[in-house]
């Protein structure tokens, strides 16, 4: 090990608490700078310990005022203290109860971590190790108490005491100070904690649960902004209904609440009871919100909401764990997103979600397992592996087990397992239990990272009319993980016949299917009775989350894109005619070939803007073409992202000629709509129209751009204006200029649309796009403290803006390597996140490898890295 390596937490050397704390009596006295808290514990020995251990609990940053055993202070020589510790040598053999004060300084808290303060409001996040920096605690999630909590402030500046569970007490305090007292009933982990304390506008509803409880449902937002409060509520309850209706889970406190506030390093945390939200998940009203925002706050309240079960209720034994709440909360939230607007689109949004993110993940140094087997900072791991692959893999033990199987097993598990706190071994014996069978080379998906590559062999016998599918497996090799089994792969088929229908699926004699579990290196599927060549339609719905290469001809996949009854693969088979031809076009500039033509895409692309369709949102995904990012991952090695750009431009601009008749009927159809309302379905319309004004002003075409203003100018809600706003960003054209101009006007006072105004200019692919940027970092509506601004600036620059980031100067990647440096002592966990965008650099071309190397290399010998920093920069160069 080298000498600036960090201690490693390694899954292998888990071992129970030795000692367990059943209550917890908090009292905070909130103070701008010196804030008391005075924690009684009743600890006791854990039996599954160790005998005769010592007491050490987890600080960060605390001041330790004084420390008690049952009532005697104890004196320094009975103790050892750092602001990272407190250890007591001899603690009693038996129950006892322990009572600490410490003092904080929420103030100073810019890492958003502990308790801090946001405008004038306090607020915690303590997940995953943010307790210890309230008080010194065993802070890890397998020890659960109970939490009665005390808050006392100032009642002009914190009239809104609240904390988790139910309100038991609140009154005044003297000196002008008022007290809440709540009682959390159920016992939780320390990270589930939370306490907010302002003044805020209240926005309430009750809802009545299935067995007839009424729980009062309350969102808080900021003064003023009450009116964009409503859509989170109403989403809360809907949440509810259905836990309810589909997992048969109800509502366990007599209050719900959101709190929505502005500085937040994540999206929203499940506190129990206590959810704090970051504002852009909560507010929304049709001036100032997006069809994407309507969408992404739904989701989120979701997830959050079903946290309270999958995390909450039963949460993980230890960090490695992470995936046994994220992945089946994603799970989750994802089934409710389903129900509530169109399946088939959800999952491709998934499925494009899960490639951009954690499939670039996935092939690059920063690769790891669903479930890791050790870390130098568990912060680095809220990742889309452990999310969205934890899961896909969720979605495929129930194609595997089947859905009654799964709904059975998750019964189980709540049963079993409620109020503990558990491993995926617990969480999938539950599954294996109720089905009969062996999961054990399904472990695999948790245990080994990278995305497995699925190459299929197709051959048709005319005479012995069989049809024979050969499937062949591969895992890369990920870091720390050089040989790979074969996982299982449920690969969902289905065989179209020239008529469109799919044909019976027959092997050795008998029916079979449609799921196919592939298990060995190569498998080889004999389909019989086949009168006809077929198309296949592998994977059907996304079936397992694997890169797929097929022998499929162009022909036989427009064929499936037209006539496919799996609208995914319907969606799917276009994107691949695409994406074929992406390549192509890369390939054939960087040889100076002429741009190789797919004029058959323009039909299937033509067929999304007809007057027959009618599903407007599935057509507005056929129409999107595949990602730079998508071409770059195609392609693997050596990437050129400016020879990406512009070959997806070129096909862009193709499309958009072949097809100018019908897409300018489509736009000119769909632009008339009545009054704003984010329902799916008038969402959908938007989307739509806004794709064909997308191809109308490709390569800046004059008749477009024009559209784009005229859309802009007469905005009646958010969607059209930000939309036409990013169309018009494309072309470094007066229009552009003057709009974005008019938006900074209108908008300039609030923040988070100061934020779309930023993405906007920071994702635009011009050349002089990092200067702006730089400018934009200078003026007042920019604060490096406010996670939301450098995401909106930053983040959006590294991670959204393929060309400007990787410039071949390597000043992209210095830029945001410096930002990171810069913010590597505020706020680490943010800075390690802009770090991400680094994740793919060894696929790029010799030249900008090396200038992204560089950029890494130097914040690797910064002085004082943080953990978090220190750790991505590691593994990254690693
Ligand atoms: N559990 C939350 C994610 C989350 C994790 C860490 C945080 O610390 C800043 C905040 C939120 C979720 O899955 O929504
Ligand atoms: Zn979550």
């Amino acid at each position: 090990m080298r000498a600036e390596d960090p201690q490693l937490v390694r899954l292998a050397d888990y071992r129970p608490s030795d000692f367990l704390i059943d209550t917890v009596d908090l009292d905070v006295n909130l103070d701008p700078h010196a804030t008391r808290v005075t924690a009684r514990l009743k600890v006791r020995p854990n039996p599954e310990g160790r005998e005769n251990a010592a007491l050490a609990l987890d600080g960060d940053e605390l001041k330790l005022v004084s420390v008690a055993i049952d009532g005697a202070e104890l004196e320094a020589d009975a103790i050892e203290v750092s602001p990272e510790r407190l250890s007591i040598a001899n603690p009693p053999r038996g129950p006892f109860e322990l009572t600490i004060v410490t003092k904080i300084d929420p103030t100073a808290n810019t890492r958003l971590m502990g308790l801090y303060r946001s405008n004038a409001s306090y607020t915690t996040q303590c997940e995953a190790e943010g307790f210890r920096r309230i008080t010194y605690f065993l802070d890890r999630p397998d020890v659960l108490a109970v939490y009665t909590t005390r808050i006392e402030g100032p009642t002009d500046e914190t009239p809104l005491l609240l904390s988790n569970g139910n309100l038991m007490e609140t009154g005044p305090a003297g000196r002008g100070r008022s007290y809440a007292v709540w009682h959390d009933p159920h016992p939780k982990p320390s990270y589930l904690f939370a306490l907010v304390a302002g003044d805020l506008a209240k926005v309430s509803d009750t809802f009545v649960t299935l067995s007839g409880r009424t729980v009062a449902v309350e969102v808080f937002v900021e003064h003023g902004k009450e009116d964009r409060a409503p859509y989170a509520l109403d989403a809360i309850k809907r949440s509810m209904r259905w836990d309810e209706e589909v997992f048969g889970r109800e509502y366990d406190l007599d209050v719900f609440m959101v709190v929505a506030v502005s500085h937040f390093n994540m999206g929203a945390m499940e506190n129990k009871g206590l959810n704090v939200f970051n504002d852009k998940y909560v507010l929304a009203s049709p001036e100032t919100a997006t069809d994407g925002d309507y969408a992404n706050i739904e989701a989120i309240i979701a997830h959050e909401y079903f946290h309270n079960w999958t995390g909450n209720r039963i949460t993980c034994r230890d960090w490695f764990q992470l995936c046994l709440k994220e992945g089946l909360t994603v799970f989750r939230d994802q089934e409710f997103t389903s129900d509530t607007r169109s399946r088939p689109v959800k999952r491709i949004q998934d499925v494009r979600a899960l490639r951009a993110a954690q499939f670039a993940e996935d092939s690059g140094p920063l690769a790891h397992p669903v479930r890791p087997q050790a870390y130098a900072e568990i912060n680095n791991f809220y990742t889309p592996t452990v999310y969205e692959k934890g899961a896909e893999v969720i979605r495929m033990l129930k194609v595997l087990i089947g859905p009654e199987a799964f709904k059975a097993g998750m019964d189980l598990y709540f049963d079993r397992h409620d109020g503990q706190a558990c491993t995926i071994e617990q969480f999938i014996a539950c599954f294996a239990e109720v089905s009969g069978r062996d999961l054990g080379q399904f472990m695999l998906w948790y245990h080994q990272a990278g995305t497995p590559e699925v190459t299929i062999r197709t051959a048709y016998d005319a005479a012995a009319k069989t049809f024979t599918v050969t499937a062949a497996q591969r895992v890369p090799a990920t870091p720390g993980q050089p040989t790979k089994q074969p996982a299982v792969v449920p690969m969902v088929t289905g065989l179209v016949g020239p008529d469109g229908a799919d044909m019976p699926l027959v092997i050795a004699g008998a029916p079979a299917g449609p799921v196919f579990a592939l298990t060995e290196a190569e498998t080889t599927l004999v389909f019989e009775q086949v009168p006809v060549r077929p198309a296949a339609s592998l994977f059907r719905n996304f079936s397992a989350p694997v890169k797929l290469s097929t022998d499929l001809t162009d022909d036989d996949l427009l064929f499936l894109a037209k006539s496919d009854s799996d609208p995914f693969n319907r969606w799917q088979a276009g994107q691949t005619v695409a994406l074929r031809n992406l390549v192509a076009r890369v390939d054939a500039q960087r040889a100076g070939a002429p741009a190789p033509e797919e004029p058959r895409l323009a039909e299937a692309v033509a067929r999304a803007f007809d007057p027959s369709e009618t599903d407007h949102a599935f057509a507005a995904q056929v129409a999107a073409l595949p990602s730079e990012g998508d071409v770059a991952r195609e392609i693997g090695e050596d990437v050129d992202p400016d020879a990406i750009h512009a070959a997806r431009a070129a096909l862009k601009l193709d499309l958009a000629r072949r097809l100018a008749g019908p897409l300018a009927a489509a736009f000119e159809r769909l632009v008339d709509e009545g009054p704003y309302s984010p329902d799916a379905a008038s969402a959908s319309r938007r989307a739509l129209k806004i794709s064909a004004l997308d191809y109308l002003a490709a390569g800046g075409a004059p008749d477009g751009v024009a559209r784009a203003k005229a859309l802009y100018d007469g905005a009646t809600n958010m969607t059209d204006r930000i939309m036409a706003l990013q169309v018009l960003s494309l072309s470094a054209s007066d229009a552009r200029d003057a709009a974005l101009a008019d938006f900074h006007d209108r908008y300039k006072s609030d923040p988070l649309l100061i934020d779309k105004w930023f993405l906007i200019q920071a994702s635009a692919p011009l050349p002089d796009t990092l200067d702006r940027v730089r400018a934009l970092m200078t003026t007042p509506a920019f604060d490096i403290r406010n996670p939301n601004r450098v995401r909106s600036l930053v983040g959006a620059f590294g991670s959204g803006n393929p060309t400007q980031f990787n410039r071949a100067d390597g000043l992209g990647y210095a830029f945001v390597a410096e930002v990171a440096r810069e913010l590597n002592g505020t706020n680490p966990q943010v800075a390690a996140r802009l770090l991400g965008a680094f994740k793919t650099w060894r696929a790029l071309e010799p030249v900008r490898r090396g200038k992204a190397e560089a950029a890494l290399r130097a914040v690797a010998a910064a002085p004082g890295l943080s953990p978090d920093v220190g750790d991505i920069v590691r593994r990254a160069l690693g």
